[in-house]
């Protein structure tokens, strides 16, 4: 276990306020606990593999881990093709490039800033729309910011969870528009019981070290298009088709034999990944049961998930703030994730290139505000997990006394993800 939770048995959490670390009370954990923390695999295992690649001398360029890796993710995906490249983002900007994406795109706000770059990069504006309440795009407002100059839409499967895949389909249908979808969370879920792969023209995943399956870096376009695969497969290759033959714009987005080989272990470990994960989100139910305010994001019983993301709504009725929470859970080494915030119209480039881009983006707003991650995968146990809930709870309860001894701003601004 890589956290060590500083307390004992039934002791009180807290004992007041007053000990909060916050106001410089000893923190919850010794060490930091952090949202992200890399799952790794075996390390003989691993060893062992990498071994077999010095041993090969064939370390990039299709060998046969990356060959692997491709046929493992495509069958846990339910799709014809996997393309696996050197991370999310360059597979997302090689899938735009190939479906020949121009003018502008349609895509949430709601995301991480690597979907909105991926566009930007490529001289594509990144119109964004607002989200529903599964915090994913929302189809009726997809339809509103459509205009001439559109020719594409990118669907993100947020913390996991499917967009309205069906409208989002429907509506690319009757204008013409290509659909993508940025599945970076979203390996290993599935969508009305097909797995996450095969829809749109193509998906793309991440494997990059904060993945619960992960390639220490990599990604990977998934699609059902043979013809798409292989415009992919020659774009990630500067363009070759052949020994000589450059046919098409490329870049070098490839994926190496060691990434491949670590996503070939991790693939092997993520079934225990997903029931650790799984255990963990229940521990959460249980533990944030009827705290005023802080609401769990529910994860479909009917769908598979991953369980990646924790994710917490925290309300007015809490009496402390969303950022408040950050930050005094950071001060006790429990390190918090607002993903995503503040939203991808609120960072540059595109709040000065596109300064109206956030009309519009109600839903947007609100979740930026009011959206917290909470620590998971197998490095965290369940007492782990009953302390962070237990803490959140004394917070609640203790909400006037935390609000008057709250520190000046200045100081409450020095939260940031501290590296160890
Ligand atoms: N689309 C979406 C929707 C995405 O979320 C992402 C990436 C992409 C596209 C692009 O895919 P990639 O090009 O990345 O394959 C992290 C990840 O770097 C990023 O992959 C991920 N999404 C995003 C949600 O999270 P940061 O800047 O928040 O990561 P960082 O360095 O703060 O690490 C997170 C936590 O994990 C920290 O507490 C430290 C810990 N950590 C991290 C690493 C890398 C470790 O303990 N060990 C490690 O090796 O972006």
């Amino acid at each position: 276990m890589d956290s060590v939770v500083v307390r004992s048995g039934d002791r009180p959490i807290k004992s007041s306020s007053r000990t909060l670390a916050i106001f410089g009370g000893e923190p919850l954990f010794s060490k930091f606990v952090h949202v992200g923390r890399p799952n790794l695999p075996e390390p003989e295992k691993l060893l062992q593999r990498l071994r077999g690649v010095l041993d090969r001398k064939w370390l990039t360029n299709n060998g046969p881990e990356v060959d692997e890796f491709e046929r493992q993710v495509a069958k846990l995906a339910g799709v014809r093709n996997c393309v696996a490249m050197c991370n999310g983002t360059i597979a997302l900007q090689i899938a735009i490039c190939a479906a020949g994406l121009s003018g502008e795109v349609i895509l949430p706000s709601f995301t991480f800033v690597a979907t909105a770059h991926a566009l930007q990069w490529q001289g594509i504006q990144p119109v964004f729309c607002d989200i529903d309440e599964t915090f994913c795009l929302d189809p009726r407002e997809v339809e509103k910011r459509i205009t001439p100059r559109t020719t594409g839409v990118i669907g993100v499967h947020l913390w996991g969870q499917a967009c309205n895949v069906e409208a989002l389909s429907a509506i690319c249908k009757r204008h013409n528009l290509t659909l993508l979808f940025d599945a970076a969370h979203a390996f290993g879920c599935s969508y009305k019981g097909q797995m996450i792969g095969g829809f749109g023209q193509a998906e793309v995943f991440s494997f990059h070290a904060t993945k619960f399956v992960n390639a220490l870096e990599g990604g990977a376009v998934a699609t059902n298009d043979d013809e798409f695969a292989q415009r992919c497969r020659s774009m990630r290759n500067f363009g070759f088709s052949d020994e000589d033959l450059v046919t098409s714009l490329g870049i070098n987005g490839k994926m190496n034999e060691f990434e491949a080989a670590m996503g070939i272990e991790s693939l092997g470990n993520m079934d225990q990944i997903i029931v650790a994960n799984r255990d963990n989100y229940f521990e959460y139910k249980r533990g944030l049961k009827d705290i005023p305010g802080i609401r769990l994001r529910n994860c479909d019983p009917n769908e598979r998930n991953n369980y990646q993301y924790v994710v917490v709504e925290i309300d007015a009725n809490a009496g402390v703030t969303r950022d408040q929470f950050h930050t005094l859970m950071h001060a006790e080494n429990i390190l918090a994730r607002r993903y995503f915030y503040p939203g991808c119209h609120r960072m540059e480039p595109y709040s000065t290139v596109y300064p109206d881009s956030g009309q519009h983006l109600p839903q947007t707003e609100l979740a930026c505000e009011h959206i917290l991650c909470l620590p998971t995968g197998p490095a965290l146990c369940g007492e782990d997990i009953r302390a962070i809930c237990d803490l959140l709870r004394f917070v609640v309860l203790h909400g006037a006394e935390v609000r008057e001894r709250w520190p000046a701003p200045e100081r409450a601004s020095a939260s940031r993800c501290v590296r160890p």
